[in-house]
């Protein structure tokens, strides 16, 4: 018995993942350089000029990584390293993802084709890759200790299978997967179709992301890996708002976003302005006959959702969790409610302690967005973003779509702020206000109280027993 058959023998059950590393030497001994991507911007569209053509995607402060063809079959090289990613100018964190980017590179590939990723592994600890929603032999479906070994630090292993259905897909570790997802270790991956398909359109845009959340403290880089629910950072791949780019459409187009959902909690999408279809998930294109317009659909953990509508409305319009500690940024969860309590003297009494002491909240949060409170250094402002008319006080997981007649087909450009025609923006009523009309009739309500009824239901007096004089008995 050769070493190979003996290894092979003795690690049945992974023999998927390895013997494809096996029988491909030729392509490991040339192994596709990796692509590295450091910069947190929106990349232009990647046109295919080898394999099947298709209509690419444009990934939300990402990228599509390239390929090479080698006899037929689509070769991607993963990088699973660590990596500094600007979630928002001013923010930096310190994560592990793929080719110097959390999330990593979407795959893009074609219905039918071969494809063959081969991982390298550079964290300090193992790792895998599950392809989300994949049909695929199950040696290669990436489950560490079930379906292959892992990868060790400073290995390299191979996957390889035909992409079966067209869709809408994510990849991310699963190999100690509550530390490498919480450390940013995702990716997209697009299966497009190799020709008309009835359930699948074709559209105009393309825009695809993942909605994942960290735990950073203020002034910190690292996120806590420890954390199950109470994540404080909120991004669109890896990205807070002000950082995240806006969906640049032209008037008329017709636009599909899909979102993966990598966090640990659901998140309710909105789009202003428009009415939407969900016309896939991650189990593929949805039936026609289950079809129906909304304008906020709440995507579950681990679940993948692609809209589609028709920008047929010009302007900004807000595109958001409706979750609305969502779309803030890093703040302490502690700060008790504020609002309608005069602590004027009480503030004045500490200032002579606490020389910068400062009250929040007594009319609301909206002075955080324009106070220039000092913040510890690499932290993300708990609501910021200056639009035209003032500041946004938002944070975390909103962007826009900006609907345009002069937007030029295929260019995914900026085109600034909305110009409202005059007499469209809501504008403020300066005559003389009425004294508004109160109703005095007790509130409605379904069945009188049990107290209404009860004749000894009185207002109860309650008496303090103030203690004598002296301080005995406390
Ligand atoms: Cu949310």
């Amino acid at each position: 018995m050769t070493d190979r058959r003996r290894f092979l023998t003795g690690f049945g059950a992974i023999a998927g993942a390895v013997s494809a590393a096996s029988v491909s030497k030729v392509a490991m001994a040339a192994l596709p350089e990796p692509v590295i991507q450091t910069k947190p911007d929106t990349a232009a569209p990647l046109i295919p000029n080898t394999g099947r053509p298709y209509n690419p995607v444009v990934t939300l402060n990402g990228w599509t990584a390239p390929w090479r063809m080698n006899n037929g079959v689509k070769e991607f090289h993963l990088v699973a390293e660590p990596v500094v990613r600007e979630m928002t100018p001013g923010f930096k964190a310190h994560l592990w993802g793929y080719n110097g980017q959390s999330p990593g590179p979407t795959l893009e590939v074609v219905e039918g084709d071969r494809v063959r990723i081969f991982v390298t592994n550079k964290l300090p600890e193992h790792t895998s890759i599950h392809w989300h929603g994949q049909r695929l032999p199950n040696g290669m479906d990436g489950v560490s200790g079930l379906t292959q070994p892992s990868i060790p630090s400073g290995k390299t292993f191979v996957y390889e299978f035909v992409a079966r259905r067209p869709g809408t897909f994510m990849y991310h570790p699963h190999a100690d997967e509550m530390v490498q997802m919480a450390m940013g270790m995702m990716g997209f991956w697009i299966t497009h179709p190799k020709g008309k398909h009835p359930l699948i359109d074709e559209v105009d845009r393309d825009f695809v992301f993942l909605l994942n959340a960290y735990d950073i403290d203020p002034g910190a880089f690292t996120p806590k890996i420890m954390t199950m629910t109470d994540f404080n950072i909120w991004t669109f791949n890896s990205r807070v708002f002000p950082g995240i780019s806006s969906m640049n459409v032209k008037h008329g187009d017709k636009v599909r976003i899909r979102f993966g959902n990598l966090s640990m909690t659901n998140h309710p999408i909105h789009l202003h302005g428009h009415e939407f279809l969900i016309t896939g998930t991650d189990g593929g294109p949805t039936p026609k006959s289950t079809r129906w317009h909304e304008v906020t659909t709440d995507i579950g953990v681990g679940q993948m959702r692609q809209i589609e509508f028709l920008a047929d409305e010009e302007g900004d319009w807000a595109f958001h969790c409706h979750k609305s500690h969502h779309t803030m940024g890093a703040m302490g969860h502690d700060v008790p409610t504020m609002i309608g309590v005069d602590h004027r003297g009480v503030a004045k009494k500490i200032a002579g302690l606490v020389p910068d002491y400062m009250v929040m909240g007594e009319r609301g949060m909206a002075d955080m967005g324009e106070m220039e409170m000092p913040i510890p250094y690499n932290t993300q402002k708990m609501m910021a973003g200056e639009g035209p008319f003032g500041g946004l006080e938002m944070g975390g997981m909103f962007t826009t779509v900006k609907v345009r007649r002069e937007q030029k087909r295929g260019d995914y450009s900026d085109p600034g702020w909305f110009k409202h025609p005059s007499g469209t923006v809501a504008y403020e009523f300066t005559g003389q206000l009425p004294e508004p009309a109160r109703a005095s009739a007790p509130a409605g309500q379904s069945a009188p109280t049990t107290a209404a009824r009860t004749p000894a239901a009185k207002d109860v007096e309650v008496r303090v027993r103030k203690p004598a004089s002296g301080h005995s008995g406390h």
